[in-house]
């Protein structure tokens, strides 16, 4: 089953958007495998956002993440790595739908309230670095028959 890594950033956590955040992916459907509420180290971060690590923003970006805590989390369901980028919405808030999590309670790109995987190969990597395989617990939701 395919899984993703989703994170309520610090801003997500001091807004208290946490309670709606999950909701949201728990009413569409989808299931949760794995928490943590947790203050990010520098060397996370870095290695979170390590793609971006030439780019402009990067230090602010790091500042940022490991300013306070967040919500780590992993979800499981049928194409859930788009699904969640689509319910998160575009980076900048500001361009982002109404209807998105960043469309309704965003307002600044470099405060966007929730990361999401951008692709299969990134969801592994991130599902790998932000857990323990111990942490993850797979279960089946008796609302199964009804969404899959
Ligand atoms: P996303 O996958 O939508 O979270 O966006 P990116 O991976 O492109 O960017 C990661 C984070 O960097 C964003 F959530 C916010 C921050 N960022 C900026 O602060 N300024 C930019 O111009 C682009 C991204």
């Amino acid at each position: 089953m395919e899984r993703t890594f989703l994170a309520i950033k610090p801003d997500g956590v001091q807004r208290s958007l946490v309670g709606e955040i999950i909701r949201r992916f728990e009413a569409k459907g989808f299931t949760l495998v794995g928490m943590k509420f947790m203050k990010v180290s520098r060397e996370l971060a870095e290695q979170h956002y390590g793609v971006h690590r030439e780019r402009p923003f990067f230090q602010g970006l790091v500042e940022f993440i490991t300013s306070g805590p967040v919500v780590a989390m992993v979800w499981e369901g049928d194409g859930v790595i788009a699904s969640a980028r689509k319910m998160i919405g575009a980076t900048n808030p500001l361009t982002a739908e109404p209807g998105t999590i960043r469309g309704d309670y965003g307002v600044n790109i470099g405060r966007n309230i929730i990361h999401g995987s951008d692709a299969p190969e990134t969801a592994q990597q991130e599902v790998s670095l932000w857990f323990k395989e111990e942490e993850l617990a797979s279960w089946e939701p008796s609302l199964t028959p009804w969404i899959k």
